[in-house]
C-alpha cells in the first residue's frame, strides 16, 4: 500500500510517525473517510469542506489548499489503484514534546492511505442490529475528531450485544450512531436529529435528506425520543461505509415488521441509481440484488 505523509507518497517500510505526534498522544486532529467507487472518488470535495472545518473548529492551520487537498486524496486512490473501498485522511496539530497547550512552532502532519473493501451486502439486504448506549461524548460532536473514545466504547458494546451499531441517546433524546447517523420513518414521514454540536453532521445524511427531497419524502429535522425510535415503522443507518443500512431490530426489538421497510428501500435505490457505476465484473449484479427495484 502506498501512504501519503507530509507531501511524499511512501510504502510501509518508508513511512514513519513520531512518538510525539500529538494524534498518538491525545487525538488532537482530525479526520475524513471518503468511498471509491469504480476508480472514482464519491463526494470527495464535500469530505474534503467539511475536513477544512473541522481543522478550522480546532484551530489547526491546514497546510494544503482545497485543490492540494484534492489532487492528495486522487493520487492515494490512483496510486494504489484502488477501484472499491476509502481513502482515509487525517491531520494533527504535529509534532512536540508532550504538554496540553498548543505547542509553538509545530506544523501539522497530513496522512493518508487507501483501504479496499467491499460493500455492506449482507447489512444492506438484510438489515441491522443496533443497541441503544448512553452519549457520554464531549459537547462538539460536529467536528469529526480523531478523539473517538466514546465511540469506539459505545461500538465495542453493541458488538458484545451482537449488534452491528450503537445508538446514541443523550438525556433520553437519540442522537447518531458510533459511526453512523440514524433515520426513523414514521407515518411515511422521514425524522432525523438536527445538525447541530450533537452530531456529525454526516456526508450520506445530506445525501440521504436530498434524496427524500427528490423523492417528495417530507422530512422532520427534530429530535426523538428513544421510545419514539422503538416505536418507528422503519429505521436506517447511514454513512461512508455503511451507505443506507436498514435497521430491523433495536435493544432485541423488532422495528416495524422487523424486516427493511419500503421506504429505506426506495431511499437505497435511489443511492444505487448516484454512485459511480460498479463496472468490475461481478459487482454489477450484486448491486442489482441489493434490494428489490423501485
Ligand atoms: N457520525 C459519526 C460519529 C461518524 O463517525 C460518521 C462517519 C458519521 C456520523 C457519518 O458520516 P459520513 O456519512 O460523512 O460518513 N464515520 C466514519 C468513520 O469513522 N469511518 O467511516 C466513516
Amino acid at each position: 500500500m502506498i501512504y501519503f505523509k507530509d507531501g511524499e507518497f511512501l510504502n510501509e517500510d518508508q513511512i514513519q510517525v513520531s512518538a510525539d505526534d500529538r494524534g498518538y498522544a491525545f487525538g488532537d486532529g482530525v479526520y475524513e473517510v471518503i468511498k471509491v467507487y469504480d476508480g472514482k472518488l464519491y463526494t470527495a470535495k464535500e469530505h474534503l469542506e467539511r475536513l477544512v472545518e473541522s481543522a478550522e473548529k480546532i484551530r489547526i492551520n491546514l497546510p494544503y489548499t482545497m485543490e492540494e487537498l484534492t489532487e492528495i486524496v486522487e493520487s492515494l486512490q490512483s496510486e494504489n489503484q484502488l477501484t472499491l473501498g476509502h481513502i482515509y485522511l487525517q491531520v494533527t496539530r504535529g509534532v512536540a514534546p508532550r504538554a496540553h497547550q498548543f505547542p509553538e512552532n509545530s506544523v501539522p502532519v497530513v496522512m493518508g492511505y487507501a483501504v479496499e473493501s467491499q460493500r455492506p451486502l449482507q447489512n444492506l439486504e438484510m438489515g441491522a442490529a443496533m443497541k441503544s448506549v448512553e452519549d457520554m461524548r464531549w459537547l462538539r460532536c460536529d467536528i469529526k475528531s480523531l478523539n473517538l473514545l466514546g465511540n469506539v466504547l459505545a461500538k465495542q458494546d453493541a458488538i458484545e450485544a451482537g449488534c452491528q451499531e450503537a445508538l446514541f441517546v443523550r438525556d433520553g433524546l437519540v442522537t447518531e450512531g458510533a459511526s453512523s447517523n440514524v433515520f426513523g420513518i414514521k407515518d411515511g414521514v422521514l425524522h432525523t436529529h438536527p445538525a447541530n454540536h450533537f452530531i456529525l453532521n454526516g456526508i450520506t445524511r445530506r445525501v440521504v435528506l436530498q434524496l427524500a427531497n427528490e423523492l417528495e419524502i417530507p422530512v422532520l429535522e427534530k429530535e426523538f425520543t428513544l421510545a419514539e425510535a422503538l416505536d418507528m415503522d422503519e429505521f436506517f443507518f447511514t454513512s461512508t461505509n455503511a451507505e443506507i443500512t436498514p435497521v430491523v431490530m433495536m435493544d432485541q426489538q423488532p422495528i416495524g415488521q422487523g424486516v427493511p421497510g419500503p421506504l429505506t428501500r426506495k431511499l437505497q435505490s435511489a443511492f444505487n441509481r448516484q454512485i459511480p457505476q460498479l463496472t468490475a465484473a461481478g459487482h454489477a449484479e450484486e448491486r442489482e440484488s441489493n434490494g428489490p427495484a423501485s
